[in-house]
C-alpha cells in the first residue's frame, strides 16, 4: 500500500470522504487520491516521490505556480508582525486599492475569505439593494456552496451528481431561477415573469465549472442590457476568472462593466482571501455604512493580504499575460494536432491559460451539451495522465489552468503523455 493510500485511509475515518473538499476526492475514479507533501512551480511531489506536472494549481491560485518567491517573501515579512488582529492594518488598504485600480467596476470592495462567502455576500447585498426577492443564476455554473446557489450547481456538485444539495429547502430554492447559459430567450422569459421582482443575475462570465466554455458573441452584453432595463443588478462571478483571463477578468477583456463583480483564488495568492466589489452607490449598502449586514473575523487577515498583494503586485510587473497566452496557444496547437492525428474530433476549449478538453464532439455551449460527454473515456484518460505524472483536474467538470511556472517544456512532455493517453482511453 503506497503512503498515500495509507494517509486515505486514516482520512476516511475522520473526514467526510476523506478530504476537505469533495472535488478531492477522485470519486468515480477508481483508485485513491494522492496526497502532496509538496509542490514547487508547476510541479507536485506526492507522499511517494511521484512527481507531477501540475494543471489544476490549487483551482486556480497559483497562476504564477506553487511557492512562488515573492509570495513566500511577503508572507515572510508578515509573519513576525503578528499573524491577525480583528483590527484595521494598512495592508488591507493597500490591497483595496489595487483592486479597485486593477478593475475599474469596482469602487469599493470588501474582503471575505472565501469565494463562497464572495457569491453569498454579493447575492445578498443584490437583494438589500433592489428590495427584490429572485436571484437568476445558470445551470451547471457554480458560485460556491451558498445555499440559494447550490440549484443545478457545476464543480463537485456536478460530478458527485448532486447539482441540487439535500439540506437546501424549496422555500430557499425556489427564489433562485436556474435558466440555461447562452439563450436570450429563457432570460427574456424570466424577466416577462416576474416583472419587478429579480433582484439579479449571477454569471460566471466564462463558465469554469462543467469543464470550460465560452458566451456566444454578444450573450454577456445582452445580460448587462437585459438586467438595466429591469432594474436588477449583474453579478459577475470571476473568482476563477479575475486577475488571470485578463488583469481585469472576462469584463477587462470583453469591455463589460457588471455592478457588482466576486473574486477569490488568485487574490489571496494561495491562502483564503475571497472579495465582492462594484458600484460606490451599492457598496455603501453594505454595513457599517447600510444595512446589509456582512462580516468576518478572519477577513482582511494581513498574512492573507500580503500574500495576495504580492501575487498580484508581481502579475503587474511583469508581462505574464503575454508568456501565459503563448504558453496557452503551443498547448491548445498541440491538442489540435494530436485530436487530428488520433482521429478524435473532441471538442477542446481555451482563453489564455484556461482550457478544457470535453469528451464530447459536440459543441460544447451549456451544461446540457458539456454533459454530453463519455465519463468512462475521461478516466481511462486522466489515470493515464496521472500515471504519466501529468495531473489534470480529477472531473470532466472542471477546468485546467497554465501557469507563468509552466515551461514550453513541460507543456511539450504533457502533449506526448496526451496523446498516449488518448490512445490508451480509446
Ligand atoms: P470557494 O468558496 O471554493 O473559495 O469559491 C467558490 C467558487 C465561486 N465561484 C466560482 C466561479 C468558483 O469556481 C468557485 C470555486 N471553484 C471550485 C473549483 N471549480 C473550487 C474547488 C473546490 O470546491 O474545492
Amino acid at each position: 500500500m503506497s503512503i498515500s493510500e495509507e494517509l486515505f485511509e486514516r482520512a476516511c475515518r475522520v473526514i467526510p470522504g476523506g478530504v476537505n473538499s469533495p472535488v478531492r476526492a477522485f470519486r468515480r475514479l477508481e483508485r485513491a487520491p494522492f496526497f502532496v507533501k509538496q509542490a514547487s512551480g508547476a510541479h507536485l511531489t506526492d507522499e511517494d516521490d511521484k512527481q507531477y506536472i501540475d494543471y489544476v494549481g490549487t483551482w486556480g491560485p497559483a497562476i504564477l505556480g506553487h511557492a512562488p518567491e515573492c509570495v513566500i517573501s511577503a508572507v515572510q515579512a508578515a509573519v513576525p508582525q503578528g499573524l491577525g488582529y480583528g483590527i484595521p492594518t494598512r495592508v488591507e488598504v493597500d490591497m483595496a486599492e489595487t483592486v479597485c485600480r486593477w478593475i475599474p467596476s469596482i469602487e469599493k470592495v470588501r474582503m471575505t475569505n472565501s469565494g463562497t462567502e464572495a457569491t453569498m455576500s454579493a447575492v445578498r447585498l443584490a437583494r438589500g439593494y433592489t428590495g427584490r426577492k429572485y436571484i437568476i443564476k445558470f445551470a451547471g455554473c457554480y458560485h460556491g456552496h451558498v445555499d440559494s446557489l447550490l440549484v443545478a450547481a457545476g464543480s463537485g456538485a456536478l460530478t458527485h451528481c448532486e447539482p441540487d444539495s439535500a439540506g437546501v429547502p424549496a422555500e430557499f430554492a425556489n427564489l433562485t431561477i436556474v435558466l440555461p447559459y447562452n439563450d436570450h430567450a429563457a432570460v427574456e422569459r424570466a424577466f416577462a415573469q416576474h416583472p419587478g421582482e429579480i433582484a439579479g443575475i449571477i454569471v460566471e462570465p466564462f463558465p469554469g465549472n462543467a469543464g470550460f466554455y465560452l458566451p456566444r458573441p454578444g450573450y454577456l452584453e445582452f445580460l448587462r442590457e437585459i438586467t438595466a432595463r429591469n432594474g436588477a443588478l449583474l453579478i459577475f462571478d470571476e473568482v476563477m476568472t479575475g486577475f488571470r483571463i485578463s488583469p481585469a477578468g472576462v469584463q477587462g477583456k470583453l469591455g463589460i462593466t457588471p455592478d457588482l463583480t466576486t473574486l477569490g483564488k488568485i487574490i489571496g495568492g494561495g491562502l483564503p482571501v475571497g472579495a465582492f466589489g462594484g458600484r460606490r452607490e451599492i457598496m455603501d449598502c453594505v454595513s457599517p455604512l447600510g444595512a446589509v449586514y456582512q462580516a468576518g473575523t478572519l477577513s482582511g487577515n494581513p498574512v492573507a493580504m500580503a500574500a495576495g498583494l504580492a501575487q498580484l503586485n508581481y502579475l503587474e510587473q511583469h508581462d505574464s499575460y503575454a508568456y501565459l497566452e503563448q504558453l496557452g496557444a503551443r498547448l491548445e496547437e498541440g491538442v489540435r494536432r494530436i485530436l487530428r492525428d488520433e482521429q478524435l474530433p473532441l471538442t477542446f476549449i481555451r482563453d489564455g491559460s484556461m482550457f478544457c478538453l470535453h469528451f464530447t464532439t459536440q459543441e460544447v455551449y451549456n451544461l446540457d451539451t458539456a454533459m454530453s460527454g463519455n465519463f468512462d473515456m475521461f478516466r481511462r484518460y486522466f489515470l493515464s495522465m496521472l500515471e504519466q505524472g501529468i495531473y489534470v483536474a480529477p472531473s470532466p467538470y472542471e477546468t485546467g489552468f497554465l501557469s507563468t511556472a509552466h515551461t514550453e517544456a513541460d507543456v511539450d512532455a504533457t502533449l506526448a503523455a496526451m496523446q498516449r493517453a488518448l490512445r490508451a482511453a480509446k
